[in-house]
């Protein structure tokens, strides 16, 4: 269900852009911070280095990851799950950046959840070649929490399925700074990424950034 088109309220530059019920991309939403947003990605980073981890199959992911904030999404061959350290250099994940906070209270309550305050920001690093299969997002202790997800960088092509795997899949195109939020009706539809296009960004070079921004603990 796409083209439901209309003017967000009071976000100015903004639009709401219905993916399904619960799912919503503010397109631009994030452009007015992007600078911030990529200046607090590179002082996480400095602390907790991307890194490509690996699936409990035994597969190193296409897509390098970090986190910042409370909790971090990791994975290796005992599973995904949350933790309050980073598993590489055992300090606590960064702080989660003020302007990450902002920006994801504010895009969820333009979707139409109020009172959203992340405590997990996992931040993901494309290059081209990098893809992110079909899944869920359901290692987070309460479903009833939003996810905002904001796009940096090179465009991308977000597949967005539904609650089964084996239901269909629509195409989304996403651009910096697109925000996509996602909960309620929606919040364990299935989604991915497909394989980054080469390309040059002037934000980010050959690079697409994404934040997924959860109550996670
Ligand atoms: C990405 N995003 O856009 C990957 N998950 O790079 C996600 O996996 C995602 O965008 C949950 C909600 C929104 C998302
Ligand atoms: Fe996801």
């Amino acid at each position: 269900m796409t083209g439901d088109l209309f003017c967000a309220s009071g976000a100015v530059g903004s639009y709401l852009e219905a993916l399904s019920e619960g799912a919503v991309v503010l397109r631009g939403r994030a452009l007015p911070v992007a600078d911030a947003l990529l200046a607090a990605i590179r002082t996480v980073a400095d602390a907790a280095p991307f890194r490509r981890m690996i699936t409990p199959g035994g597969f190193e992911m296409s897509v390098a990851m970090t986190n910042c904030g409370g909790g971090g999404w990791v994975t290796d061959r005992k599973g995904y799950r949350y933790t309050p350290t980073d598993p590489q250099t055992g300090a606590p994940w960064p702080a989660m950046p003020g302007v990450f906070l902002d920006l994801a209270e504010a895009a969820a309550a333009e979707a139409g959840f109020p009172g959203f305050v992340p405590d997990a920001c996992l931040i993901n690093r494309y290059e081209p070649g990098a893809r992110l299969s079909l899944h869920q997002d359901k290692d987070e202790r309460d479903y009833a929490h939003p996810i905002v997800s904001v796009s940096l960088g090179l465009p991308a092509t977000f597949q967005f399925g539904g609650r089964k795997r084996a239901d269909s899949v629509s195409k989304v195109a996403l651009s910096h700074g697109d925000v996509v939020v996602w909960g309620g009706p929606a919040r364990l539809h299935h989604h991915g990424v497909l394989t980054l296009r080469d390309g040059e960004h002037p934000a980010t070079g050959r690079t697409r950034f994404n934040l997924t921004l959860r109550r996670a603990m």
